[in-house]
């Protein structure tokens, strides 16, 4: 085993987490419950002071969790000096897309720049942040070679796609990690860190593969979406209950894996990664059908239940114009507070541009959060609405009691044929 390798997998070392978001946080924090030390930094000095004062702000991570690390070997900095003190430097910042919808590479960037700042011979520098093909070897292996080190033999470099399901409150430790070095030695490096942090870890030939392997995962998410999706509106036309069908399909126990359909696609993964590869793809002259298909399906949904909303109102002599709509649930999906890049607030504005007055009811997304997208926040069903739209499934919501407080209910989730619950007055997507 690489002397280097050997060291990560049996001494005490210190990690430097860069990002301290919903994917450095929690890294950071399961690398103490692991026994290691780490240096959290962030750019954000008012997320390092409110780390530092034991509030997560991040969904997996609970504020006890967070206290327990910080007494435990995490500190939090905008220090970027001290992460010259770290063994191995885990990039987890932001990969969003420009206004053309292309990759804004700027956090990368601009952390490619810290490492080539702070890199020291021994250091290992995995890059987590989902992107492109090809991210590692021409932005971060050049920044940890810069000084004249050698990758490979006076630092290593590799590519660890994070894998995170908000919500679901799954232990990191418990989630296999791909792991791809630039050379044999930085993938036994990187393979003997990880180690450390996971129960599984799978090496593969190049930081290249995993990269790729990353944006397979979501694609293949993305694609599935715009699939049911598309199935939705044939059913509807063909007067079938798509509900129906995906319980019936989801008895298959092989074959066949299940996927809603909803008003959109949300969260900041699955409508930007296939993205990236896609920009890849071009730049080789090769046209991603298949991730530009489902993008077209996932962003006309919102449209889509708009004029499904129009269709029930008409159907009771209303029209959208003046007409009173309860949103319930605005955050990207079922159980968490996070409302980035939300389909639910998709339809809302197609509703209100077409006249109708919108109020929304999502306990889990803060006031603040609401009235900041211009909709009015209301803490229940107050009676006044001519509609009120299932737009997010929290499971805290008392959908019995809804069906019974409004004229009728108009679900894009499914809510109400997944929890096996009736109602006359509740039509679905
Ligand atoms: N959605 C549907 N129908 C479905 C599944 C999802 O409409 O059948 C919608 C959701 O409502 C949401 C969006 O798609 O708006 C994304 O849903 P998601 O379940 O993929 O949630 P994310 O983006 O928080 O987490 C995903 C991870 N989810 C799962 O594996 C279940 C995973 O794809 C990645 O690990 C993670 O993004 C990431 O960080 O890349």
């Amino acid at each position: 085993m690489h002397q280097r390798a050997r060291f990560f997998e049996q001494e005490t070392w210190t990690a430097g987490v860069i990002g301290l978001g919903y994917v450095g946080l929690p890294l950071g924090v399961n690398a103490v419950q692991r026994g290691l030390r780490v240096i959290g930094f962030d750019t954000s000095a008012d997320a390092v002071s409110r780390l530092g004062r034991g509030t997560s702000g991040v969904e997996d991570v609970p504020d006890e969790a967070l206290q327990a690390a910080l007494g435990g070997g995490l500190e939090t900095t905008s220090d970027e000096t001290r992460l010259g003190e770290a063994d191995a430097l885990f990039i987890c910042v932001p990969s969003p897309l420009t206004r053309h919808r292309e990759p804004d590479m700027s956090y990368i960037e601009a952390a490619a720049a810290t490492v080539s700042r702070v890199v020291h011979p021994g250091m290992l520098v995995s890059l987590e942040s989902t992107t492109y093909p090809g991210t590692t070897e021409e932005l971060i292996a050049p920044a940890a070679a810069s000084g004249g080190f050698e990758v490979g033999s006076d630092v290593f470099v590799c590519y660890s796609p994070e894998r995170v399901d908000p919500g679901k409150g799954r232990p990191l430790a418990s989630i296999p990690k791909v792991v791809g070095g630039v050379g044999e030695a930085s993938s036994e490096v990187a393979a003997a860190a990880y180690g450390r942090l996971v129960d599984q870890v799978h090496v593969v030939s190049s930081p290249a593969t995993a990269e790729m392997t990353k944006l397979l995962e979501n694609t293949y998410r993305a694609v599935n979406i715009g699939l049911i999706n598309e199935m939705a509106q044939l059913a509807h036309r063909l007067d079938i209950d798509i509900w129906e069908v995906v319980a019936a399909a989801a008895t298959k126990p092989f074959g066949f894996e299940v996927f809603y359909p909803g008003p959109g696609v949300g969260g900041h993964c699955i409508p930007l990664d296939p993205q990236y590869l896609a920009w890849r793809a071009k730049e080789r002259g090769f046209i991603t059908r298949f991730i530009d298909l489902a993008e077209d399906a996932n962003r006309q949904m919102p449209a889509y239940v708009a004029d499904r909303v129009a269709a029930v109102l008409s159907g009771r002599g209303r029209s959208l114009l003046g007409a009173r709509i309860l949103g319930i649930g605005l955050s990207f999906k079922a159980n968490i507070a996070d409302d980035r890049e939300s389909p639910a607030a998709d339809v809302l504005r197609v509703l209100v541009d077409r006249g109708a007055a919108v109020s929304v009811w999502d306990p889990l997304v803060d006031v603040a959060g609401i009235e900041a997208r211009g909709f009015e926040s209301v803490d229940g069903v107050d009676g006044e609405c001519d509609v009120a739209v299932i737009l997010t499934d929290h499971d805290v919501f008392d959908y019995e009691a809804i069906a019974a407080s409004v004229p009728v209910v108009f679900d894009a989730r499914g809510a109400y044929a997944r929890r096996g619950l009736n109602a006359d007055n509740v039509e679905a997507l």
